[in-house]
């Protein structure tokens, strides 16, 4: 049935009875706030709906404090205090933060604000959910105050890399009548402390400010409300000088000119007035044929500040992207689209208002399968940033192979950068921590569709829910935060858990091994729809995601002393351990160095024979997912044991195709024989 997917990790299914009769249940769920826009209201309504899954015991949900003992209590800490006096020894939260504590059997979950409450209640019911009964006493705060979806959603309905149906929010130009994947969307969303979606493309259409879609868009906001949800939106830097917006156009959209700030100002009022918490912007400017202020010979800062100001008595902000480059001849050695962030944005650092963040690509390229940690992290100081993954597998499969992306992503969450020479982790960065902001960010581009599995597969759904939980603390283990996913998703069959641990675990090593190692990206057709392999498309394209192979020699030279001098974007330790080749770890070798086919890595092998093991090894592992997901058989349901069966055998196969095009295409070009035999000669 289709609940199975469309309630993802939230099924509330079932416990075996004999699990829980030591537990005693709360009679009564009290929830400090009677209005139906409330998260409070909401977490009421969905600790309800567990009890009922979990344990099939109806709890009735009333909004008046009682000292009844025995109920459940859900609220602010404000409201709570109100109802039942000062609260002893209540922790220290942040905005959306919150506290689960009992007394006696009544248990109380409190948060900082309204959103925090609901946070909450999820956290408690994930808990009952995995059959979780030890303590309640646990409070928490998100690490980073900005947790944003960005959907790349298309105002025709389509959506940019997405393979996962159609948009749930727009179809034909307009907001859709129906919202209520939008609704059951958001409810998802709270439930990992998502606090933010950006409903369209960066690559937006003006046409999302007509006035019709602004009124389109206080719906999806009206939606979203009662899950803490806000709207943010994306916006095209042209809109004052072309038609189809709630304001006509006014022939330029230079940054500087008083009649386009007057014309943003009145438009950022309209959308205030139909989303009055919407959240912010976001904005794609300058990049990938997109307009912004470099037209006008204006800065970046100039555009951002642009919409930074009108927000400012909102109390909104701009995510501002980093994602800005221009296309690049290969046949100069020294051209490197992977320092064109820092080239960009590096001395504008100060010159940005205070409620701009900056939101950077956690590589330097473009979600590749193995990039180093984007420099621009430790190039600004002054200035707030945000962390932006992917959990649309783009150059990762598709979501046509299972890739369980937390490892990767926590490559750079825990990177040291070590600016001035001192510990400087990514994630303390985009907290704030690290340079004393008050903002921050952590962010997904997400594909979800019409689709009842949302994603367009079972198993990438643990990459949404690992992006929440990391987005709200990043010092959590991926294989942690996958087991609760597996636990809720399917059950706490140790088969199970232990079955797709394994197999997620090994997911991303096996790809990175059939599609591109030692840091060479991803060798998928760049050209066309990044799926599939296509080494000859890397050279001699302008996206200059190269790999200068040839005959004799590979990768791309980014030291100071011989390359493009990328190397030198970092602080000094990180510079000299990537510069030096004796230094630089082999699994990102060619990102930094052009070697010799046979150049001899850390391992003991050449480059080529760890090409041609490595894409064995991959395809090997991506077989081995088959009879392993196998186990499952009985232990789940039929409809997604089938069905991820079908991913399973389909991803096996394709990594042979992976294995032998790779492999094939470089045996050819270099001619170097395999030790083992595999390549050529058939
Ligand atoms: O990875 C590239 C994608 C584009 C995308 C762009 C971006 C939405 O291929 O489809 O545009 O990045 O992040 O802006």
């Amino acid at each position: 049935a289709a609940e199975n997917g469309l309630n993802a990790w939230l099924r509330y299914a079932p416990l075996p009875r004999g699990t829980y009769s030591h537990v005693s249940l709360p009679s009564d769920i009290i929830a400090l706030n009677s209005s139906q826009t409330s998260p409070v209201y909401t977490a009421g309504q969905e600790l309800a709906k567990g009890f009922e899954g979990i344990f099939g015991k109806h709890v009735s949900v009333s909004h008046k404090a009682s000292k009844a003992s025995s109920c459940l209590v859900v609220g602010t800490i404000d409201e709570y205090e109100k109802s039942y006096g000062k609260l002893k020894n209540a922790p220290e939260l942040k905005d959306d933060g919150y506290w689960l504590s009992n007394k006696g059997s009544t248990i109380q979950i409190l948060g900082q604000n309204e959103r925090g409450a609901l946070y909450g209640a999820f956290q408690y019911l994930s808990m009952l959910a995995q059959g979780d009964f030890s303590k309640v006493a646990y409070a928490s705060s998100p690490a980073t105050a900005a947790r944003w979806v960005n959907q790349w959603d298309n105002m025709d309905g389509s959506i940019e890399r997405g393979y996962g149906g159609a948009s749930i929010f727009f179809s034909n130009g307009l907001v859709v009548d129906d919202l209520t994947r939008a609704g059951d969307y958001a409810r998802i969303l709270a439930s990992i402390g998502v606090n933010t979606v950006v409903v369209n493309n960066v690559n937006a259409n003006v046409t999302t400010l007509s006035t019709e879609n602004i009124k389109g868009l206080g719906r999806i906001a009206d939606v979203f409300r009662p899950y803490g949800v806000q709207l943010g939106l994306s916006l095209n830097f042209a809109a004052p000088n072309t038609s189809g917006t709630a304001i006509p156009p006014i022939g330029t959209y230079d940054p500087l000119d008083p009649k386009v700030v007057a014309w943003w100002t009145n438009m950022t009022e309209l959308i205030y007035d139909a989303v009055p918490d919407m959240a912010g912007y976001l904005v794609k400017a300058d990049s990938e044929g997109q307009p912004g202020p470099l037209v006008y010979n204006r800065t970046l800062s100039d555009g951002a500040n642009l919409f930074a100001r009108p927000l400012q008595p909102h109390g909104g902000i701009v995510m501002f992207r980093a994602f800005v480059y221009n296309l690049l001849n290969e046949s100069d050695w020294k051209a490197d689209r992977a320092k064109a962030a820092v080239d960009f944005f590096k001395d504008l650092d100060g010159k940005f208002e205070d409620n701009v963040v900056i939101q950077i690509k956690f590589g330097p390229i473009d979600f590749q399968v193995r990039e180093p940690t984007s420099p621009l992290f430790a190039n600004l100081f002054k200035t707030p940033t945000a962390i932006e993954l992917e959990v649309a597998q783009e150059y990762l499969g598709q979501q046509c192979h299972l890739v369980y992306l937390p490892p990767l992503w926590k490559t750079v969450l825990d990177f040291d950068l070590r600016v001035q020479n001192k510990p400087s982790l990514v994630r303390n960065i985009i907290s704030g921590e690290r340079f004393n902001h008050k903002l921050g960010g952590t962010v997904a581009v997400v594909n979800v569709g019409t689709n009842t599995t949302w994603l367009g597969s079972h198993l990438a759904m643990s990459n949404l829910y690992a992006f929440g939980r990391l987005a709200w603390n990043a010092d959590q283990d991926p294989q942690d935060i996958l087991q609760d996913w597996i636990r809720l998703t399917f059950n706490g069959n140790p088969t199970v858990v232990d079955s797709i641990t394994q197999m997620s675990m090994e997911s991303w090593p096996a790809y990175e091994n059939y599609s591109g190692n030692l840091g060479i990206q991803t060798l998928t057709d760049i050209l066309f729809n990044h799926y599939g392999p296509r080494a000859a498309s890397q050279e001699l394209n302008g996206y200059a995601q190269w790999t200068r192979a040839d005959h004799d020699s590979v990768g791309m030279d980014r030291t100071l002393k011989n390359g493009t001098g990328y190397s030198r974007q970092y602080p000094d330790e990180i510079y000299n351990m990537y510069e030096n080749i004796d230094t630089t770890p082999d699994n990102l070798l060619l990102w930094f160095h052009h070697v010799n086919w046979t150049h001899q890595l850390h391992s003991g092998k050449t480059v080529i024979q760890h090409f041609y093991d490595a894409h064995y090894d991959g395809s090997n592992m991506a077989q081995t997912f088959v009879p392993t997901w196998e186990t499952l058989k009985g232990k789940i349901d039929n409809e997604r044991y089938n069905d991820v069966l079908f991913r399973q055998t389909y991803q096996a196969g394709h990594s042979l195709v992976w294995r032998d095009s790779i492999v094939n295409y470089f045996h050819n070009m270099t001619s170097i024989p395999d030790k083992h035999g595999r390549v050529g000669n058939h």
